[in-house]
């Protein structure tokens, strides 16, 4: 039976990764790091399946320790402070562990566990400024946030071990991708969540930033597939990962709201405190080599994957036994 170590399993990612390979029929251990308060509650329902090791991005010889204990097979390296907003107020902690931490991840693997083969989550954000749409793995990086700053040195770290050290180590580029489970201070989980709040009479507006960004939004429990595909490849390589589809907050709004029958400008308040000092504009990926190489495609297109994040908003609500105050809710949502 192999091994997978994977960080950041508490995040949204790492619990859906832990599912996939669970259900591959691997043992899976994953990474947290302490807090007082210990946040496994997306990882609940696995959490008797996997084993929770403790260590810290920040702490190179908590990293040594674990892969000498559990000697993976495969890393996925999934943990980050990963609010692009909250990187421009800490960029040196973002820089700490988004940057610095994977190469503290690669020195533990090049000393410990060389024959491993390593996952780095790259990102969209790295293209930032794009030169070219859509974007692929030959676009040049202009990040504009100190995360996009971040996962390029993290980027080419990876790129650096496997040149110099022969290690098996690659990276996905990954546009955004969502779920039920994404951070609520994300843009789609702050809508889908602030939709649900309005239909029931808990929140009155929302209130965001730009409306015009765009960005190529997938589903996460599809991403995670293509992680695990990286690594069976006989040879590494850097793959995007993306839907090939664009659209605007302002359109996510538009269906969000639509599903449960409100109308979004009547809700949506614009608050300059959301907006960044620098802005990825446009993202659109053109995953046409992972779908060549790794045979993947995304499943869940755009409007799907909006009515799923609100209809679990929603649900949650009716299974706590609250009462409709608003909208129309479509016949599949209603208690
Ligand atoms: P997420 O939900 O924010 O999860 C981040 C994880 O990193 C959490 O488990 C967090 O633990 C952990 N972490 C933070 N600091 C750490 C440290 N110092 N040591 C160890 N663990 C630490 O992120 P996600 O959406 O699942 O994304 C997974 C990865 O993909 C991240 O690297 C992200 O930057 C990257 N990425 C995401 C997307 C996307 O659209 N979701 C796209 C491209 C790339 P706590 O629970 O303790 O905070
Ligand atoms: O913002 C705009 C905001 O925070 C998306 C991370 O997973 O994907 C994610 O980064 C867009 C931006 O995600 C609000 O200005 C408007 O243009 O949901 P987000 P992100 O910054 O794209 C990449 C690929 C990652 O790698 C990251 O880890 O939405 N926006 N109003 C807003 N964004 C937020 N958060 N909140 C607003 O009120």
């Amino acid at each position: 039976m192999k091994t997978a170590f994977i960080t950041g399993i508490t995040g949204q990612d790492g619990s859906y990764l832990a599912e996939h390979l669970l259900h591959q029929g691997y043992k899976v251990v994953g990474m947290m790091r302490r807090t007082a308060t210990p946040s496994t509650e997306r990882i609940e329902g696995v959490l008797d399946q996997i084993e929770i090791a403790h260590g810290d991005l920040l702490d190179q010889s908590s990293l040594m320790r674990l892969f000498d204990e559990h000697k993976p097979d495969e890393i996925y390296n999934l943990a980050a402070q990963s609010f692009v907003h909250a990187s421009f107020y800490e960029p040196i902690h973002t820089g700490e562990v988004t940057g610095l931490g994977v190469a503290r991840i690669l020195e533990a693997m090049r000393l410990v566990v060389p024959e491993a083969r390593f996952y780095q989550a790259s990102s969209s954000e790295m293209f930032g400024k794009v030169s070219e749409s859509p974007q692929k793995e030959s676009t040049p990086f202009h990040p504009r946030s100190p995360y996009g700053v971040a996962k390029v040195y993290a980027h080419w770290a990876t790129v650096n071990y496997r040149e110099s050290y022969d290690l098996f180590c690659c990276s996905g580029i990954l546009f955004n991708h969502e779920s039920p489970r994404r951070g609520l201070e994300f843009v789609t989980r702050k809508i889908s969540e602030g939709v649900a709040a309005i239909a029931f009479g808990q929140q009155e507006d929302i209130a965001l930033g730009n409306l015009d960004a765009r960005r190529d939004w997938g589903f996460a429990g599809d991403y995670v597939e293509a992680m695990h595909l990286m690594l069976q490849q006989d040879t590494p390589e850097d793959f995007v990962v993306a839907t090939g589809e664009t659209h605007s907050v302002r359109d996510f709004c538009d269906i969000a709201f639509a599903r449960v029958g409100l109308d979004y400008e009547k809700f949506v308040k614009i608050d300059p405190r959301f907006y960044r000092p620098a802005e990825v504009d446009l993202l659109l990926g053109d995953p046409s080599l992972a779908k060549e190489k790794l045979n993947w495609t995304p499943s869940t297109p755009f409007k799907e994957l909006v009515h799923l994040m609100v209809d679990s908003d929603v649900s949650r609500r009716l299974d706590e036994g609250r009462t409709l105050q608003a909208g129309e809710l479509p016949p599949s949502l209603r208690g």
